[in-house]
């Protein structure tokens, strides 16, 4: 399992971690790049002092590359953004909007930079705009999501854009990962399969939800606020979905912030799996087992191996 981007980042296999806000820490991170994939710090919304002790315990674990990924929704974007330029991290990733305008500086940095798009149109103005590369990545991934599936999205971005593409998006084993490559794809992302590893330091009961999930219990609240989240379906979410069908649509979006206040923290930290958001991708059915980072690449390396072998 190798391809271009392998060269682009110095990384040994194409396998991206998904940048999961508030899971997605230095231990994470650091475990998949130490196991030959690009581990990803996710700054989510948080201060920039907090992401910089992350990527220098970090350091001190691997010498390998790793990424940060910038939410752009997050109300510390400019700090987080001159913080990597200053901690010369190699790989930045973004999500949950367009980084048009941070895109010079990261050049200018030397910094490796790959958006994550859900659209065609996106990752064409990226690629004008000097991106290294896309992460395309289809509405079955979990947290913040766009309106196409990996399926439908990966080929079009890959016809309409000469930089690699990284799909992501319902990819969790060797499968799914040689399913993204004959879609055109050169590296995949995955999320949900890393949040059950033994280094993701998510709290247990976020951990056993998703170990036990189906197939169908994930959900996407938020709609109707612009910023469609997926979720396994709890008591929060179902009080979210009821709101969604309200008449009242300015009481029904207060009422959506305040249950919305902190729920990721409440599930990741707290390990309220009921009243939390517990961000998941569609593939939790098939996320059954704890393995570590290492187990889990070479599970994929090596079943993806055979399978384009035959
Ligand atoms: O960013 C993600 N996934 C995330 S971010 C996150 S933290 C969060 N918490 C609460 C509410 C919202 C976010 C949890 N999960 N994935 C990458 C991704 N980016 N998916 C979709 C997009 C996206 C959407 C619109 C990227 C660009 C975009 O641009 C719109 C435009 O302005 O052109």
């Amino acid at each position: 399992m190798k391809s271009n981007v392998c060269e682009l980042l110095g990384i040994e296999y194409p396998i991206f971690q998904g940048a999961m806000a508030w899971i997605a820490d230095a231990s994470l991170a650091s475990a998949v790049s130490e196991a030959g994939g690009l581990g990803i710090i996710a700054a989510g919304n948080a201060p920039a002092d907090v992401v910089r002790k992350e990527i220098q315990k970090a350091k001190k674990i691997t010498n390998k590359p790793f990424g940060v990924n910038i939410m752009l929704l997050s109300p510390y974007v400019d700090e987080i953004v001159d913080l990597v330029c200053e901690e010369g991290v190699k790989v930045i990733t973004t999500g949950a909007g367009n980084p048009g305008k941070y895109l010079e500086k990261f050049k200018k940095n030397g910094i490796r930079f790959i958006p994550v798009v859900p659209s065609v149109a996106l990752a064409k103005r990226m690629e004008k705009a000097g991106a290294d590369a896309v992460v395309a990545e289809g509405m079955e991934s979990g947290g913040h999501v766009g309106k196409l599936t990996t399926m439908s999205l990966v080929p079009q971005v890959v016809d309409a854009v000469k930089i690699p593409v990284i799909g992501a998006g319902g990819i969790a084993d060797s499968r799914g990962a040689a399913a993204a490559f004959m879609l055109g794809a050169q590296a995949v992302q995955i999320g949900t399969r890393f949040l059950v590893a033994k280094e993701c330091t998510v709290h247990q009961k976020y951990k056993d939800m998703i170990l036990k999930a189906k197939d169908i219990d994930t959900t996407v609240t938020g709609t109707f606020t612009g910023h469609p989240v997926r979720v396994m379906r709890n008591k929060l979410a179902r009080e979210l979905e009821m709101l969604e069908k309200s008449e009242d649509e300015k009481k029904a979006l207060e009422r959506f912030d305040e249950l919305g206040k902190g729920a990721l923290q409440r599930a990741v930290i707290d390990g309220d799996v009921e009243y939390g958001s517990v961000m998941s991708g569609q593939i939790a059915g098939m996320v059954n087992k704890e393995q570590t980072c290492k187990e889990i690449i070479d599970e994929i390396v090596e079943g993806f191996d055979k399978l384009i072998k035959c």
